[in-house]
């Protein structure tokens, strides 16, 4: 059943937030699944995302099927490319990095997921994916060769996310880029929402309950963590 996408309008409608735990198969080994997805099962946790920059070929698919063992929660697949695409999950995030302009990353890749798409039974999620500069350069940065847009422009983050709702994507994502030095800030969060009538996914840089709380109050209705959870598992005592 496809009703990923309806049940994140609804929990908005209803002022829930939501917060998916995001598996870098590159960085996680198999054989600690099952104990780590008990503690997301444990946490206020309501997605595990999966995905990566640079994941070899058929990880994502291993990895995914273990996760699925373990969990009721919906999986949802946030690939960094074509070979991460599974049927073994629930959902995809068909992202479009619109804030840059490389068309391998705009539509290339797209293009390329379909004979695989075709078959599967997948609920697709078209999302524009805005990645805003963290101080640091990210693995996305590097593997898309695309600039993030500086964090301080504001009125170039808004219109790229209006122009992402108005070609029809359903979800807007701003990324601050994993284990980014700092999240994006209240302001940069607020003055999206403000203008978004799609639900508005925020990540990157989230280490703590307090970093976690400001973006839902600035507007987020979903967060992304997975660095903080990598680093050290205790997090998840206390979001539960
Ligand atoms: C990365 O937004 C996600 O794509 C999560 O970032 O790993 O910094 O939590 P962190």
């Amino acid at each position: 059943m496809k009703t990923i996408y309806k049940n994140i309008q609804s929990s908005i409608l209803k002022g829930k937030k939501l917060l998916a735990v995001l598996i870098d198969p590159d960085k996680f080994s198999v054989k600690n699944t099952k104990r780590f997805i008990e503690k997301v099962n444990q946490s206020i946790a309501t997605y595990v995302f999966v995905g990566g920059s640079t994941v070899d070929d058929d990880a994502t698919d291993r990895l995914v099927l273990e996760i699925k063992k373990h969990t009721a929660l919906p999986v949802v697949l946030f690939p960094g490319d074509v070979t991460q695409i599974t049927e073994h999950a629930d959902a995809l995030l068909f992202l479009s990095l619109i804030s840059g302009r490389n068309p391998t990353y705009l539509i290339g890749k797209h293009v390329e997921a379909v004979s695989k798409l075709k078959n599967t039974n997948l609920e697709i999620i078209p999302t524009g994916y805005i990645l805003i500069e963290s101080g640091k350069i990210t693995a996305v940065e590097n593997v898309t060769e695309t600039k993030p847009i500086s964090r301080n422009d504001i009125e170039n983050i808004v219109d790229t996310s209006i122009a992402g709702q108005l070609l029809g994507m359903k979800l807007i994502y701003l990324e601050a880029g994993s284990g980014a030095k700092a999240p994006l800030t209240n302001t940069l969060i607020s003055q999206v929402k403000k203008e978004l009538q799609i639900p508005l996914i925020v990540g990157g840089g989230i280490r703590n309950k307090n970093q976690l709380e400001n973006a839902f109050n600035s507007g987020a209705d979903l967060v992304v963590i997975g660095t903080a959870f990598e680093d050290d598992e205790s997090f998840f005592d206390n979001l539960k």
